[in-house]
Parts: C-alpha cells; structure tokens; sequence
C-alpha cells in the first residue's frame, strides 16, 4: 500500500519482509498391525475429521502406505506428531506419524 500525502507526493510502496509461516504436512504411515478403527478415531480426534473423511484418509494411508492428515505451522504439527505417537504408544499400537515441510 502506498502513501499519499497531502501536497499529492506519494510513498513507494513498503515491501512486506513478514513471510507466511513455513508449513508442514502430517503424514500417517501404514503398518500391519494398528486396526483400522483406531486409525479412524485418530483422525476424528486430533486432526478434526468427520467420520467418512477419516475412514477414506485411513483407507488411503492402507492402501497406499502414506497419507497427509493435515497441513499447519511448524509447531502445531509437531504437537500433532506427538500427540499421535503418545497416544498410539498408549494403546500399544505401533502406528507412525512423521512431519515434512510442504
Ligand atoms: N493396515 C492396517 C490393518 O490392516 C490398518 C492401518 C491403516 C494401519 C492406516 C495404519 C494406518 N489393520
């Protein structure tokens, strides 16, 4: 945005030196063993999901090894990871959960 002054000179517009935040991919990964209804509650839970979109993501990550949960800032994603980790690790389930930048 430039500026204007009153006797009609005008400001050269500032460059924005803020960068949009850096953001990060969560990413499920497949295994053989965590059952596919504790993947489904995973996604309702933590990353807000609908029940037909987390079976569908949870089916993709099954079929295809891999799928994105969610992108978000650096930080919040890595709270995403843990909580994901902490709470699989609590049922015994050896689901994997990593973050990539995007
Ligand atoms: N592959 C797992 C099974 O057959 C289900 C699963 C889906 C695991 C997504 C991890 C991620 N029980």
């Amino acid at each position: 945005m430039s500026t204007q002054f009153n006797d009609d000179s005008l400001l050269a517009p500032e460059k924005s030196k803020l960068k949009p935040p850096a953001m990060y991919k969560v990413v499920l990964l497949n295994d053989d063993y965590t059952p596919m209804e504790f993947v489904v509650l995973i996604l309702q839970q933590f990353f807000h999901m609908g029940r037909e979109q987390a079976t569908r993501v949870m089916l993709k990550v099954h079929t295809e090894g891999r799928g994105i949960c969610g992108v978000f800032p650096k930080d919040i994603a890595a709270t995403k990871v843990d909580q994901v980790l902490e709470y699989a690790r609590e049922h015994q389930h050896p689901l994997q959960c990593v973050m990539e930048e995007n």
